[in-house]
């Protein structure tokens, strides 16, 4: 709580880039700690806290604030992603806390992805339905986060409308990642493209892992290669890049 008084908190973004032109299309807004003493503490560290003692519901609405006044300073094609808590969702008035926080940064709803994991749907609830269904009805988009991570239950895809899957960094970078993974996220594609939903290809970190997930079918990608999440100036700073140069030349070695 006295984080947010005392200025501490700031948001972080890193670009989501269209593998087939090299555009940012969003940013994923993510948040910053930065103790005086501590130092930057991850969000690991202290969003599971914000959960446990209820401050993710001002911490969440902040966040989701700070975010819709950054991508409203944005060319209108970029969308911008908050990451949402299940303990957020769950509060009541969630959905007007959102519908707010883009009414006074006038930024349309449009414009707005919330990324959710599969966790929200463990104790599967009305309330969870009907926050979905009514943000969807004003325009917000839904992806889903971690995918390959839980269950990985294609239920959920099936009962709600995700515009976007983000297949977890595993099986783009790290010790296994192989034949099976490659297999996997091709199978995640082809299900994306027959339902016109997007998938992200996450931890993207050199120009071989950005080839491999492109040819398996990906159409957006987001990691270091790209960029780091980035403060609101220097987000803004890689968008008027793209004008002075060409954007695909970030896909091409
Ligand atoms: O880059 P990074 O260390 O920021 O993120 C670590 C984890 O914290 C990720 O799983 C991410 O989804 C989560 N996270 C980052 N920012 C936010 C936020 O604003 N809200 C919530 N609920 N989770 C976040
Ligand atoms: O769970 P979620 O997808 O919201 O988490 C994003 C997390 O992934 C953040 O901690 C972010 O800093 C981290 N991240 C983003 N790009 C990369 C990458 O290329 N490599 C690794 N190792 N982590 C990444
Ligand atoms: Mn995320």
């Amino acid at each position: 709580r006295a984080a947010i008084q005392r200025d501490e908190l700031s948001i972080f973004f890193q670009p989501i880039v269209d593998l087939e032109t090299g555009r940012i299309r969003t940013f994923e807004a993510l948040v910053r700690w930065f103790h005086p003493e501590k130092g930057e503490l991850r969000p690991d560290e202290f969003i599971p806290v914000a959960e446990e003692t209820g401050v993710i519901i001002t911490l969440g609405n902040w966040i989701t604030a700070q975010a819709a006044k950054a991508a409203a300073q944005w060319p209108e094609d970029v969308t911008i992603a908050v990451n949402l808590s299940p303990v957020q969702i769950r509060a009541p008035g969630a959905a007007l806390g959102i519908l707010t926080a883009l009414r006074d940064a006038k930024l349309d709803p449009r414009r707005l992805e919330l990324e959710v994991t599969e966790s929200l749907f463990i104790d599967d609830n009305q309330h969870t339905a009907r926050f979905i269904e009514d943000l969807s009805a004003e325009g917000v988009r839904f992806a889903l986060d971690d995918f390959g991570t839980g269950y990985s239950s294609l239920g959920y895809i099936n009962k709600f409308p995700f515009k976007k899957i983000k297949v977890d960094r595993s099986f783009v970078s790290g010790p296994n990642v192989g034949l099976k993974s490659d297999a996997i996220i091709r199978a995640v594609a082809e299900m994306g493209s027959t339902l016109e939903m997007e998938i992200v290809a996450e931890g993207l970190e050199t120009i071989d892992q950005v080839h491999a997930v492109r040819a398996a079918g990906c159409t957006l990608g987001q990691g270091y290669y790209f960029s780091r999440a980035v403060p609101d100036y220097l987000a803004a700073m890689l968008l008027a890049q793209e004008q002075d140069s060409d954007p695909a030349a970030r896909l091409a070695s």
